[in-house]
């Protein structure tokens, strides 16, 4: 078993180079037979790969398949070619390879090891890459098998096209003995700062959050033939939630750094004045990502190869009837019955996933909006060009154009959440009889109190893995990054009643806007960002509450984001990988708190303890959270979302009574005036590898 698990893992690696050569740093072979050769080495594969068989430390015997898979649709994909979930004619085939992949019999590894094989061999890497990732998620008997870092996959998606000849270089002069030196991919290289947005650059372009996005849409697919793998607990409404608090952190940034907040697309016909340059080429299919110049107009895509056939009228019609579908309080369903329209359906509805109660009539507003904005370069496929960053989930929070499309659909879930269908909370819907907060404050590791200190870290990130056809050993590429030094919260609680449990819930938001002013709480409820949320035992009498920033439940350890699997095996602080696979969508620990301004940011932390009985839910065996790291953004595998709370509670939706956030307090709740002060340096991360 442990032995199938290492080989299952190898499949991770070096994601375009045939089967028939050996995989992993120990130079491990996949013996292959006719069955696994696929077009490219019919001919000779067997006897290249009884050629490595000399050197190889350990063979790897693959099973004769008894059913082997058609995949009729997926393999209309060339190996060459882009691959991306929001096309429609991707996703059917990554439905498709999905559904083979789990359609072999539980605790049958393996043939499962053999049927991917097999998919590897004979589809494109990306498209594999996604479908095998989905899988090992969602088969029981692969719980143990780590999904490999995206960025050490597919490094190209997430850095610098410049580092890679560097990284070729670096390898071949490594394995003649010289030393590694990491390849410094510098903070600004997609825009200088003549372009108002790239300011935002070390946010949009950040490794950690394009992870932790492409992360998150693996464990939340919006389609597969098994309902399964698509209905989970809320996933409308995560899907809503996440993207809020993502435009919420960005919105929060840019006023860090002099700009407004993003402005909505709303009118389609209007020329998007804000450019974007990637700078990423694709190592699958050796060529650059497009770019976009500025004022661009979104045009009717025709492109029979990706299913795209739909004009921005289509679009505009979809919107008419979600719009309906908000102000009426009401879904049609396809059946011509309807069903009251409540945030989780609207989730669907609009992003769209396969639950969407009709995909006819609404259609999938977000999904093709990626689609529009990765098109406006070739949109009837006439040059032969592939999509942009917008259309791939590990590379579209790169662009500006998503916060400005995400912020568009972000207004329709708010305006849900502001019309008469969804009721202000009752003040016993927010308070917590006998309980009081009596102070809150943070304390930095640094000695400061209510001050939070960002500073620039830099860090490794392995790039050998996704280095096909280069020699073997380690080759990092050093990047900075925002960071932040660690901090506690220290609440004070006095208890008149009896012990008892309470969920602490606790948010930042700047405290002035952008012209400086104070907000409406109608305003700024949408600026909080969720930075923790826990469930604690509270005694009869007074309480003190110690929280370390590095338990957020938003946010997972720099180490999984950044991990390192072959150091894993022997690492004593080895995270669960169970955890791993489910909650390694959280959000990246040190983008955890925002950038502030050296001068210091005014912020406003609120802290909630709220009334644990109407926030419990029934979980089945509640003994084993996995995923305690960040669960506030992926959920519980195989369990109940773990807040019975609409998300984002209390500031979801508006309050019918306080106009600004100091009137919205009660007993149990207290705010606390802190600054955010980014201490310009930059300092080595003390766990690289490289020196
Ligand atoms: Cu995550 Cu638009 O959904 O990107």
């Amino acid at each position: 078993m442990a032995n199938v698990v290492n080989s299952l893992k190898l499949l991770f690696d070096r994601p375009n180079e045939p089967m028939v050569s050996p995989k992993g740093d120990n130079n491990a072979l996949f013996q292959v037979t006719e069955q696994y050769l696929g077009e490219d080495y019919q001919n000779n594969g067997i006897e290249i790969n009884n050629r490595y068989g000399d050197t190889a430390t350990e063979i790897i015997p693959l099973k004769d398949l008894q059913q082997v898979p058609r995949f009729t649709l997926a393999r209309q994909l060339p190996r060459d070619a882009e691959f991306s979930t929001f096309l429609p004619a991707h996703q059917e085939m990554a439905d498709e390879v999905i559904d083979e992949l789990l359609s072999v019999p539980e605790n049958q590894l393996q043939d499962f090891l053999s049927t991917c094989v097999f998919a590897r061999v004979n589809l494109n890497p990306q498209l594999f890459n996604y479908c095998y990732s989905v899988a090992l998620l969602h088969r029981n008997d692969t719980k143990n098998v780590p999904i490999q870092n995206f960025a050490e996959t597919f490094p190209s998606k997430f850095m610098d096209s410049r580092v890679f000849a560097q990284a070729r270089e670096a390898a071949a002069v490594s394995s003649q003995g010289a030393p590694r030196i990491p390849i410094i991919i510098p903070r600004d290289f997609t825009a200088t700062d003549l372009d108002n947005e790239h300011r935002l650059a070390y946010f949009r372009e950040d490794i950690g959050v394009n992870l932790h996005h492409w992360h998150w849409h693996l464990v939340y697919p919006f389609s597969a033939r098994q309902r399964r793998i698509v209905d989970k607990d809320r996933r409308g409404e995560l899907f809503y939630y996440m993207h809020q608090q993502i435009i919420a952190r960005y919105n929060g940034e840019r006023l860090n750094n002099s700009l407004p907040r993003v402005k909505k697309f709303s009118n389609w016909n209007e020329p998007i004045p804000e450019p974007y340059f990637p700078k990423l080429d694709s190592l699958t299919t050796s060529r650059g990502w497009p770019p976009r110049q500025a004022n661009m107009f979104w045009q009717d895509l025709n492109r029979p190869v990706d299913g795209l056939n739909i004009t921005v009228n289509d679009m505009r019609r979809w919107r008419r009837n979600v719009e309906e579908a908000i102000s009426t309080g009401f879904a049609q369903k396809a059946d011509g019955t309807t069903q009251t329209l409540d945030i989780d359906t609207l989730g669907n509805m609009v992003e769209s996933s396969i639950l969407s109660p009709n995909p006819q009539l609404y259609g999938a507003l977000h999904n093709n909006g990626h689609s529009f904005a990765a098109y406006m370069h070739d949109p009837k496929h006439e040059y032969l060009e592939s999509f942009s960053v917008m259309a791939d989930e590990a590379t579209t929070m790169r662009d500006p154009f998503f916060y400005r499309w995400h912020a568009f659909i972000d207004d329709l879930f708010q305006t849900f959440k502001e019309s008469t269908h969804v009721r202000p909370y009752t003040r016993s819907e927010l308070e917590n009889p006998g309980v009081q907060i009596s102070s809150v404050r943070v304390e930095s590791s640094t000695g400061d109190q209510n001050i939070l200190n960002t500073f620039w870290t830099q860090s490794d990130v392995d790039l050998s893995r996704g280095l096909d056809f280069s020699n073997r050993g380690p080759v990092f590429a050093r990047f900075t990054h925002l960071n932040h030094r660690p901090f506690q919260y220290v609440i004070d609680v006095n208890n008149t009643g009896d012990a008892r449990r309470t969920t602490v819930r606790i948010f930042i938001a700047p405290k002035f806007d952008e012209r400086n002013l104070p907000w409406a709480l109608s305003d700024q409820r949408k600026m909080f960002i969720e930075m923790d949320k826990f469930v604690i035992p509270l005694n009869a009498g007074q309480n003190t509450i110690v929280r370390q920033s590095s338990e957020s439940s938003v946010s997972i350890p720099f180490e999984q984001t950044f991990r390192d699997l072959s150091q894993q095996g022997t690492d004593p602080r080895q995270i669960d990988l169970v955890s791993f696979n489910y909650c390694g969508c959280g959000w990246p620990q040190h983008m955890l708190v925002p950038k502030g301004t050296e001068p210091g940011a005014q912020y406003d932390l609120f802290v909630m303890l709220s009334n644990y009985d109407l926030d419990s839910v029934n979980n089945p065996d509640g003994s084993t959270l996995t995923c305690k790291e960040a669960s506030s953004y992926c959920g519980l595998k195989d369990k109940l979302y773990p807040d019975r709370r609409s998300m984002g509670y209390p500031f979801d939706r508006p309050s019918n009574t306080a106009a600004n956030i100091d009137d919205f307090i009660l007993p149990n709740m207290f705010r606390q005036d802190i600054t955010i002060r980014l201490q310009n340096v930059t300092e080595p991360n003390p766990k690289n590898a490289a020196n």
